[in-house]
């Protein structure tokens, strides 16, 4: 055998293994969702054909050429029978794109399409592009919100950079039609979701106003505002603040919306993502809470603190100490698929049902903002608790 299909053969088999590897709850509990096991898409689970050159008289060594660096920040959706995640996959030139992976299975089987999707190539400036949001629209279509990255060439720094709203539509999930990026009064824009129904005869967003491509500045938290026509996708009423950042809270630094609401009898619960400073850089969480069902702008419920945090080695990463959702998969039985990235270099799922994510948004105290009330509030429950427990 040659050097080329030994090589090869090992990469395959390891491949292989890798996709076929059934994942299993892990023992943690909290009794609000479950934690799996294993990672549902990594850097591994890149197609060999993406990163190696197959051709033996190139590449006698089956050498990888294009290495693929971490696969993250996943939209979800079900369609069809099936479960798909729309990666952020980063090749080793720090370059992201988006690639389809599908599964009949919501944890494990995950397999990537042949080809990553390929984004019509409207926005010559556009360096970069990240963490698409699919929402699938009573319109009929399947949009895609993600972050569109430029240069900032107004800025003598080099790493100085413009962030937008970039939006395309698809039916398929395989031909994607891109639309205008959206425009608002913000100079920059980062997380914007895309609500799944019309309000008020318009469509609605999700919005992070920021000033600036990393600090948020005198954005206020995670927004709301609505568009006239999607086409030509301007924000045309004032974008106001659902969910702020607070002092001394997990969404001190910044926040931002992640998966696209989820509608239940009660309200539309969100899944977010809240950012913290620390001694040891910026720590992520994710944070859930809900809206009004009538009126999405108004916020109803805002369980204390944090819903997903970093756990074992979920911490460690390119960027680590960071969770990070952007897909959620409802299914008609109640169940709840949250799928969500650790340390910007992996994706992990988490399970839940409709009915638990209501008991948490609604059920759980919200935060007092002060220690010596939270110790008031934890006192009560433990008051309670000791005529359960003698
Ligand atoms: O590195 C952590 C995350 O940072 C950004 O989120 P935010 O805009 O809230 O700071 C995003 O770039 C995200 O992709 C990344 O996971």
């Amino acid at each position: 055998m040659s050097l080329f299909d030994e090589n090869k053969s090992r990469a395959e088999a390891a491949y292989e293994q890798l996709i076929t590897r059934p994942n299993a709850v892990s023992s943690t509990y909290n009794g609000i969702y479950d934690r799996y096991i294993n990672p549902v898409l990594t850097a591994a689970h890149a197609p060999l054909i993406w990163r190696y050159d197959f051709n033996p008289d190139t590449n006698p060594y089956f050498m990888e050429r294009l290495g693929v660096n971490a696969v993250l920040n996943s939209g979800a959706i079900y369609l069809d029978g099936q479960y798909h995640l729309v990666a952020r996959v980063e090749g080793n030139d720090r370059k992201s794109f988006f690639a389809v992976a599908d599964s009949d299975s919501p944890v494990d089987g995950f397999r990537f399409r042949d080809y990553p999707v390929r984004l019509p190539d409207t926005e010559p400036e556009e360096t970069n592009v990240y963490d698409m949001r699919l929402t699938q629209h009573e319109d009929g279509w399947i949009y895609g919100v993600f972050c569109s990255e430029s240069k900032d060439k107004s800025s003598n720094d080099l790493s100085a950079a413009v962030a937008q709203a970039g939006i395309v539509r698809t039916k398929d999930l395989e031909n994607w039609e891109r639309l205008p990026n959206l425009k608002s009064k913000s100079p920059q824009q980062r997380n914007v979701v895309l609500h799944p129904e019309f309000v008020d005869g318009k469509y609605a967003f999700y919005t992070r106003p920021q000033d600036d491509f990393i600090q948020t500045g005198s954005g206020g938290g995670v927004c709301f505002g609505l568009c006239e026509n999607i086409e030509n996708p301007v924000i045309c009423t004032e974008e106001t603040v659902i969910s702020p950042r607070q002092y001394h809270t997990i969404t001190e630094v910044k926040n931002g919306a992640g998966a696209v609401p989820i509608k239940t009898p009660k309200g539309w619960i969100h899944i977010a993502h809240g950012v913290r400073n620390t001694a040891a850089g910026l720590r992520y969480v994710i944070y859930v809470f809900a809206t009004d069902l009538k009126d999405p702008s108004k916020l109803i419920a805002s369980p204390s603190g944090l819903f997903i945090a970093p756990h074992k080695g979920e911490r460690l990463g390119d960027v680590s100490n960071v969770v990070f959702t952007n897909g959620a998969i409802v299914r008609e039985n109640g169940d709840v698929y949250i799928y969500y990235a650790s340390s910007d270099t992996r994706v992990h799922v988490a399970s839940t049902t409709i009915d638990k994510l209501m008991d948490y948004t609604f059920n759980t105290p919200s935060d007092p903002l002060r220690s010596v009330d939270c110790v008031k509030q934890r006192c009560a429950m433990i008051e309670n608790n000791m005529k359960f427990i003698k």
